[in-house]
């Protein structure tokens, strides 16, 4: 390794010290006789500072060095109260180890924002950028913080096959593969693995892993690459058991970003006031009854469209000034799809199947599982599934399975909404949707 000091490292006992520092050129300002060349590592900017007096040549070369540029300048730390970090280098050599092509394809201070396509197709000079990279720091923040607390609570962090050979989550969303002689898909979800984990008797475990869903549609809110947060335990008594689980790790994660957060958050000036725990539950009912009320916002299957998922969200903030919230008890007519749903004993046309919420964006979804063979292959045959398809994972039920529940969240959704972003391509380094396959 060449041996560079990085801005964490420099101090006051630095001062009048020899140093080595690395970085890429992102400005440079060069009044004459002195120039201030702006730097950037992984840990921020600093400034280099070159003397025309001292070093004719040096001088010349160094302002003409096109940005972005990686150099490696080697000179004395000065202590400048005036300058960012509190210090400045004193240029006495410099190495220009790769130079940048000119025009840059994407400016990286340019005050005037790009586009998100253009940004994202010049991703890697887009990362470039102190709030991007922040965003990231943040994202391994989270899920630090979550990985922390699954850790904390018994979990056993699993990976479970992303190729797979049936989908959990409806046929439409599935991205099919050419798998040597027959099909296979890439995995929607890992719900019928953590299930059959609880069959093995692993009794809590988590998963942190891409998920795949060729959504039909292009919005703001769905990728067709995410990462899916996983729970899955046994035991429960019913879906409160989980949704006491999953309000525990959003609040646990809120707290880790709101201490570890800073500086980046000082970047993403956001509200971030932890909420209340229990959080607020309502009903699928009470809100499709409020929107109900309004005209707008529900689908012709009793559910709640998009406008309508909003609407609740800015309802409940209106009401009690609260951005989380659970929506409870979805009607078995709605959850449809989700065969593995456990129906109430007292009401088979509703289910404990619950989602989080966040100003009108949902977070997560889970409930408790059916865990009784005859019930689970009779709701799957209500779905017309084929049990053959499914029989690696039927299989499972038969021979000892607990009582279970669990959930999804969505990491990037939770990013996006703590972060207060619009387009939740922003949370991914590369995304993927409809339209984008590279970078
Ligand atoms: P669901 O399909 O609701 O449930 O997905 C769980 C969570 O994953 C996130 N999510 C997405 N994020 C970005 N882009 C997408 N295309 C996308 N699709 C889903 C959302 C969502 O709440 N097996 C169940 C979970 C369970 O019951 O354990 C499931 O996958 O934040």
């Amino acid at each position: 390794m060449r041996d560079i000091t990085h801005i964490s490292s420099v101090d006051e006992d630095s001062s009048g010290q020899k140093i080595r520092m690395a970085g890429w050129i992102q400005d440079v300002r060069n009044l004459g006789g002195i120039a201030f060349i702006i730097m950037r590592e992984r840990e921020g900017v600093f400034q280099v500072t070159a003397i025309k007096k001292n070093d004719p040549e040096l001088f010349e070369k160094i302002v003409n060095v096109p940005r972005e540029s990686v150099t490696t300048v080697d000179g004395t730390v000065q202590e400048n109260e005036e300058v960012i970090n509190g210090f400045e280098l004193i240029a006495e050599s410099f190495e220009l180890i790769s130079e940048a092509g000119t025009p840059l394809p994407l400016g990286v201070i340019d005050k005037v924002g790009a586009d998100l396509d253009t940004r994202l197709n010049n991703r890697f000079l887009d990362l470039r950028k102190e709030k991007v990279l922040a965003l990231f720091k943040l994202r391994d923040i989270m899920e630090r913080a979550m990985r922390g607390f699954f850790t904390g609570n018994g979990f056993l962090e699993v990976h479970t096959p992303k190729i797979v050979a049936a989908g959990a989550e409806g046929g439409a969303t599935l991205f099919p593969l050419k798998y040597f002689d027959s099909e296979a898909y890439l995995a929607q979800s890992p719900q019928l693995y953590k299930q059959i984990l609880m069959s093995a008797g692993f009794e809590r475990v988590y998963e942190i892993a891409p998920a795949y869903r060729a959504e039909a549609s292009d919005t703001v809110r769905h990728i067709a690459e995410f990462i899916s947060v996983d729970a899955e335990m046994s035991f429960i008594e019913s879906s409160e058991d989980v949704m006491d689980l999953c309000e525990r790790l959003v609040y646990h994660v809120l707290k880790a970003i709101e201490e570890e957060g800073s500086p980046s958050l000082e970047l993403w000036p956001v509200d971030l006031v932890l909420p209340k725990l229990p959080l607020r539950r309502v009903t699928h009912e009470e809100c499709v009854g409020y929107l109900s009320g309004l005209g707008k916002g529900t689908d012709p299957e009793g559910g709640m469209d998009t406008e309508g998922e909003k609407l609740v969200g800015k309802w409940i903030q209106e009401e009690h000034g609260e951005d989380f919230y659970f929506i409870t008890e979805f009607p078995t007519s709605v959850v449809g799809k989700t065969f593995y749903a456990m129906r109430k004993a007292d009401d088979p046309e509703l289910t404990g199947y619950f989602d989080l919420g966040c100003r009108g964006l949902e977070i997560v979804s889970g409930g408790q599982r059916e865990h009784r063979y005859d019930v689970l292959t009779k709701q799957m045959e209500e779905n017309d599934l084929d049990f053959e398809e499914f029989e690696f994972y039927l299989k499972a039920f038969r021979y000892g399975m607990p009582p279970h529940g669990g959930f999804g969240l969505g990491a990037e959704r939770l990013l996006q909404t703590v972060l207060d972003i619009k387009n939740i391509r922003e949370c991914v380094l590369f995304p993927r949707d409809r339209a984008r396959l590279v970078p």
